[in-house]
């Protein structure tokens, strides 16, 4: 049998990206420690900080106020999203110079396909290099690339020498690889799941890899199969070309069912706030919020509100999900699932305007 031809995966993520572009921009933040967003008076939540700041402990998500106190003498600015959306424009314009397989993940983010490119350089560290070097010549920002044979191991291998670095794991490095990863770092395992994977003794990779596909799957559902695979470097997921974000959401299925009221509540403002952090980063605010919630008998109830205005912050998101999910069943039977979405996002207006005006222009 044909072995499959190996696939070539670059991640490219932009180093403190809403950051960099504030320096780059106001010379005098240069060198200094920065915060995009939040305020010194101690409102709101930090996006992100400069690396500068972050040698303090400041990071992205958390409240200016704590930011203040890690770093007095931190400088706040506000973000200047037009300007980030515009960046994020140019650098997919570089990308596409090599490629058309190209999937945004978010505005600093994408992975690209360059099993074949277009310019027949063939090494996908060589691209990646000329990738890094356009950003820096073009836009005077910098970069960091991970490189490998899915998308998986390519996104972790861009976050291992940030800033400015290029990582490549290549196929004979990958098991060894997933072996050493911690739980935390895998794609859909965040802090609740991660706490209950120790508990079971699940730590690294390798302790994934003792358990068969349906001890995985029993345990942590859809991802459980995920898990199975990629500890074994198998992760076959293709890079989706000009993906249209409909909806941004988050779902968790609970380790044992969730009985006691105030259990659940702390699971859906978690939820909420880990689909919040995406929405942040995607700069995409829905109007319409969905919760679902799946009881221990398997029924399930989809519950949605919309707005005359997108949701843009994330109190207002959880006081609204908190008053669907209680016209449910929710708190007199034992909770299995729990999920938030997100949708009908303010961007889509724009667009299909523009879709008609180009389509003046033709006729
Ligand atoms: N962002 C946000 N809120 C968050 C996380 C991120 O608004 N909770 C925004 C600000 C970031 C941008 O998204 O600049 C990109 O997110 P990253 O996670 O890639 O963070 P950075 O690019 O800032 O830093 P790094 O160098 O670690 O990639
Ligand atoms: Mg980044």
């Amino acid at each position: 049998m044909e072995t499959p031809k190996l696939r070539k995966i670059i991640h490219i993520d932009m180093d403190a990206f809403y950051a960099s572009v504030e320096q780059r921009d106001f010379p005098e933040l240069r060198g200094k420690p920065l915060v995009v967003g939040g305020s010194p008076e101690g409102r709101g939540v930090v996006a992100t900080a400069s690396y500068e700041a972050r040698t303090y402990g400041v990071r992205s998500a958390m409240s200016s106020k704590k930011a203040q106190q890690l770093c007095p003498y931190a400088i706040f600015v506000y973000p200047r999203f037009s300007v980030y959306k515009e960046v994020s424009r140019q650098i997919r314009e570089i990308f596409s110079r090599y490629t058309d397989l190209i999937e945004p993940l978010s505005l600093d983010e994408a992975y690209l396909d360059v099993t074949e490119d277009k310019l027949n350089i063939g090494s996908a560290i060589t691209i990646a290099e000329q990738i890094k070097q356009a950003i820096k010549d073009e836009l005077g920002l910098t970069a960091s690339a991970g490189v490998s044979i899915n998308k998986f191991v390519a996104k972790i291998a861009s976050d291992m020498n940030k800033p400015d670095g290029l990582t490549f794991i290549g196929p004979s490095k990958i098991e060894k690889f997933m072996e050493k990863l911690p739980v935390e770092k895998f794609h859909g395992v965040g802090k609740v799941t991660a706490e209950r994977m120790k508990m079971q003794g699940i730590r690294k990779g390798s302790d994934l890899k003792k358990l068969t596909e349906e001890r995985l799957a029993l345990l942590f559902g859809k991802s459980g199969k995920f898990f199975y695979n990629i500890v074994r470097g198998i992760d076959n997921r293709a890079v989706k070309p000009d993906r249209e974000t409909k909806s941004i959401s988050s779902e968790d299925t609970f380790g044992s069912d969730l009985d006691k009221g105030s259990e659940m509540y702390e699971r859906l403002l978690q939820i909420t706030q880990s689909v919040f952090k995406r929405i942040n980063q995607y700069q995409l605010f829905g109007r319409t919020l969905t919760v679902k919630v799946k009881f221990a008998d398997f029924k399930q109830i989809t519950r949605s509100i919309s707005f005359e205005h997108p949701i843009n912050n994330e109190n207002d998101a959880y006081q609204a999900a908190k008053t669907l999910i209680e016209q449910t069943d929710f708190g007199g039977k034992l909770v299995r699932l729990l999920g938030v979405g997100f949708s009908n996002f303010h961007e889509a207006k724009p667009k299909q305007r523009n879709r008609i005006e180009e389509q003046k222009l033709l006729f």
